[in-house]
């Protein structure tokens, strides 16, 4: 508890253009729980270099990350928001939390398994030790809940088994989280394969629409997504391309899907899709207006990361302390 409140954590990695997928699975459920909860929302560029980055291009879209999440409705006066690698405790913590952990837990994880096979050529101990600093971020803020889309799941697993083994030795040091997965829009699905989800880091320009598209790309985007020859406007699994415009229209509408299949009943494909763009910029559309704003506003967004970085390491210290003195380190002569 901070200040009263349960406290929530979450992060996401500034590598490539976010997606309306990263938007309606994490970013807006985001928003909605800000009120209820004591929040930190992390950049986690300590996260981003398990891949190899380049440097002026991962500083660069780390700022944008922290200026998107303003702009999709995070007050950062209210919200933690901030760099990982600006808390030095993230690293400390998961040095510590790396010799409670198995290899073979961490030989399990999928997202190690799928990122391996993709970065053949560097397989190296920080993509695989990733879920164990995925744990000390959660940890060090004693989060409650964590809102996150389905694929990160198991991630969120293994931080509670590692807390639970924690406090199993040394008493009740960690609150053991819960996941907070949204009800609509957990997975958006790519446009041009509704068999797979709308990624980032997706070839295909068409198959997914990023948050600063402007309004004629999205319309474009939307007039070309694989559908199918049904010709009826049906939430089934099998109109998987019509079911996944259904979601992103209920998901930026704040409708459910059922209402929306009654709104569109007997009206055609290219209406529906017209509908759909028209429903997508009205959301995204405000976003891009007020990350224009922040974009000029260099001192604003300097005091931000200032005194949110000072504010999370205030709280992540006081963690890591208690930690340390449970492991045995020396206390610290003052
Ligand atoms: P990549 O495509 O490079 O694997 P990603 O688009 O999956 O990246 P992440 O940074 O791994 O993005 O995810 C950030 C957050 O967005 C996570 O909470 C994730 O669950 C959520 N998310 C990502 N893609 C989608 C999607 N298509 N639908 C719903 N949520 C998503
Ligand atoms: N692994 C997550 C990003 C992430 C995160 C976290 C999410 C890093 N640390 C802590 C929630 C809580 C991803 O790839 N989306």
């Amino acid at each position: 508890m901070i200040n009263g409140k349960k406290v929530l954590f979450s992060g996401m990695q500034a590598t490539g253009n976010l997606t309306l997928g990263n938007y309606l699975g994490a970013m807006k459920n985001w928003v909605t729980l800000s009120d209820e909860y004591e929040c930190f929302y992390s950049v986690v560029d300590m996260h981003s270099i398990t891949v190899r980055q380049d440097p002026s291009t991962l500083r660069q879209r780390a700022r944008k990350l922290l200026m998107i999440y303003i702009a999709a409705g995070l007050d950062p006066e209210k919200n933690c928001l901030y760099y990982q690698s600006h808390v030095s405790g993230h690293a400390e913590l998961a040095w510590i939390l790396n010799c409670f952990t198995y290899m073979g837990e961490l030989n399990r994880m999928t997202q190690f398994k799928d990122k391996a096979a993709k970065h053949a050529d560097n397989i190296n101990a920080g993509l695989f030790t990733y879920p164990v600093l995925m744990a000390a971020d959660i940890l060090l803020y004693q989060a409650d809940v964590v809102p996150v889309g389905v694929d990160q799941m198991q991630h969120l697993e293994l931080t509670r088994d590692i807390a639970q083994r924690f406090n199993g030795i040394y008493g009740d040091v960690f609150t053991v989280p819960e996941a907070y997965v949204g009800k609509v829009g957990a997975k958006i699905m790519s446009l041009q394969d509704p068999s797979r989800k709308m990624s980032k880091s997706d070839e295909n320009p068409n198959a997914s629409i990023y948050l600063m598209d402007d309004p004629d790309t999205i319309m474009r985007k939307c007039k070309r997504a694989v559908t199918d020859s049904e010709g009826q406007i049906l939430y089934r699994e099998e109109q998987p391309g019509i079911r996944n415009l259904i979601d992103i229209y209920s998901a930026c509408s704040g409708k459910t899907p059922e209402e929306t299949v009654k709104e569109f009943d007997g009206k055609g494909y290219g209406e529906f899709k017209m509908a759909v763009g028209e429903a997508v910029n009205s959301v995204l559309k405000p976003l891009q207006e007020r990350y224009a704003q922040l974009e000029k506003d260099k001192a604003y967004i300097d005091r931000i990361i200032k005194e949110n970085a000072e504010k999370a390491d205030y709280v992540a210290t006081k963690t890591l302390r208690k930690v340390q003195r449970k492991v045995g380190f020396p206390d610290r002569i003052r």
